[in-house]
């Protein structure tokens, strides 16, 4: 351990999703970083294959981002926005709401990813009973779906693991099955061909329930957290169009996916989709400030502005919605995003991409390989048993020879910063290459 660890005690910090007995035995410490790169305590240069956690898509330590932080920590460090309000945060909303699918012409801060879908599901409850339809309650959620981890994103969530430790968790909440399907998908390039009827679950859920008791069902269109799962061709459409005929809100969870992950603006641009509700955050200040949004059409808009013009017309929202300094950072991102055509570079790399990814097919214990955008998967078969060790190995293996991969169960995800050049993604696979024909 260098000088400077050992000086540093790694106990006060309960570090979250983390085996910290594990780490604080064999730590990993990143002390800077630049575009593609981080480098570690002890001086090595390690190549982020992951964005940070899915959220540094223009790379690490932008000149345009720091200096739009810097610049207005010193010049309006806080403003509230309850019944108050700072230029920056309306500045902020209006270049969301143009890159925003058509139609999204509003938006609700948040400050996570998780507040983001507290904030959602809220929005639906509320909005139908401003409607005049309050029985709709339900919320559904999807098996294997994370959306974060406060008590709403648990419920509607479908990781076990999230779930059984947090006692009831909300009422009135149900899940559609995921459509993870090896047997029929294993190896796809790109979206699976089978498992639309996965989406038919919603049928069965409103012939339970009856849709007048539906508020809403949240998806991530590409559920990521989870080992990366791909929605089957036609499913996600035919999941909308359930919703849609019986006045059920689609709520898309682009925690992940917005701001240029699949190589276009948002999940529901590429998948040309129109949910009613999308909820947003890391890249959306390329993960510098913590800030999330949720946007909504503005059909839910206006059903929440028709009371008295005097009274609140939703009864929710956090000190730091609209922080200054957050929306500082996401204005200079959205501004490096376009300069840089980020946004859409997903799209020029997906096909090199997808290549580079399936060429590891054949080593070792890999019993499935996914892909999408700039979004790779790599699944293992399980030492029995023992759950997640496969990848987990891989890893640490993979960090010690210069590369950041991130292991969920027994699967390696990839999602590189949007501006990674192909010579990189080749050395990425180099050492991936190199770890997984060697690791047990
Ligand atoms: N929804 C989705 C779809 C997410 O992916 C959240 C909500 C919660 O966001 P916050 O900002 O509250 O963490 C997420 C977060 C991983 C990983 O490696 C994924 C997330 C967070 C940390 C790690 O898969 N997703």
């Amino acid at each position: 351990m260098s000088a400077r660890l050992a000086t540093n005690d790694l106990e006060a910090f309960w570090m979250p999703f983390t085996a910290n007995r594990q780490y604080k035995n064999a730590p990993r410490l990143l002390v800077s970083a630049e575009r593609t790169h981080y480098t570690t305590v002890d001086g090595r240069r390690v190549l982020d294959g992951t964005s940070g956690l899915w959220c540094v898509n223009a790379g690490h330590c932008r000149p345009k981002i720091v200096d739009a932080v810097r610049k207005q920590v010193g010049e309006l460090d806080f403003a509230g926005t309850f019944q108050m309000g700072h230029p920056k945060a309306f500045e902020c909303a209006s270049k969301l709401v143009n890159i925003a699918p058509p139609g999204f012409d509003h938006v609700f801060f948040t400050n996570s990813g998780s507040e983001s879908v507290e904030t959602a599901l809220k929005i639906a409850l509320a909005y139908h009973r401003a409607k005049g339809n309050g029985s709709k309650f339900r919320l559904i959620g999807r098996e294997r779906g994370y959306h974060g981890v406060n008590f709403g994103g648990t419920s509607v969530g479908g990781i076990t693991n999230n779930r059984k430790w947090f006692g009831s968790l909300l009422s009135g909440v149900d899940h559609i099955r995921h459509t993870h399907d090896l047997t029929r998908n294993a190896f796809s390039r790109g979206a699976p061909e089978h498992g639309v009827e996965f989406a038919d679950d919603l049928e069965h859920l409103i012939a339970l329930h009856d849709a007048s008791t539906i508020a809403a069902v949240i998806v991530e269109p590409v559920a990521c957290s989870t080992g990366v799962l791909i929605p089957p061709k036609g499913y996600l459409q035919r999941l909308a169009a359930i919703c849609a005929k019986n006045d059920i809100l689609l709520i898309f969870d682009e925690v992940i996916t917005a701001f240029g992950r699949l190589g276009t603006p948002f999940a529901a641009d590429y998948f040309a989709i129109s949910p009613d509700i999308i909820t947003t955050a890391k890249a959306i200040t390329n993960g510098t400030i913590p800030m999330g949004a949720v946007f909504v059409k503005g059909t839910i808009y206006d059903a929440f502005m028709s009371g008295p013009e005097e009274a609140i017309d939703f009864f929710h929202g956090y000190t730091y919605s609209g922080h200054p300094v957050a929306c500082a950072a996401s204005i200079a991102t959205l501004e490096v995003y376009k300069e840089e055509g980020l946004i859409t570079r997903a799209s020029e790399l997906a096909p090199y991409w997808q290549n580079a990814v399936h060429s590891l097919k054949g080593l070792p214990h890999i019993i499935d390989i996914r892909n999408i955008g700039l979004i790779g998967a790599i699944e293992f078969d399980p030492v029995p048993g023992e759950p997640a060790k496969r990848a987990h190995a891989r890893f640490v293996e993979a960090f010690n020879r210069g590369l950041l991969v991130r292991a969920t169960g027994d699967v390696i995800a990839l999602s590189p910063p949007l501006i990674i050049e192909k010579s990189e993604i080749d050395q990425l696979f180099e050492i991936l290459s190199s770890v997984l024909k060697t690791a047990n």
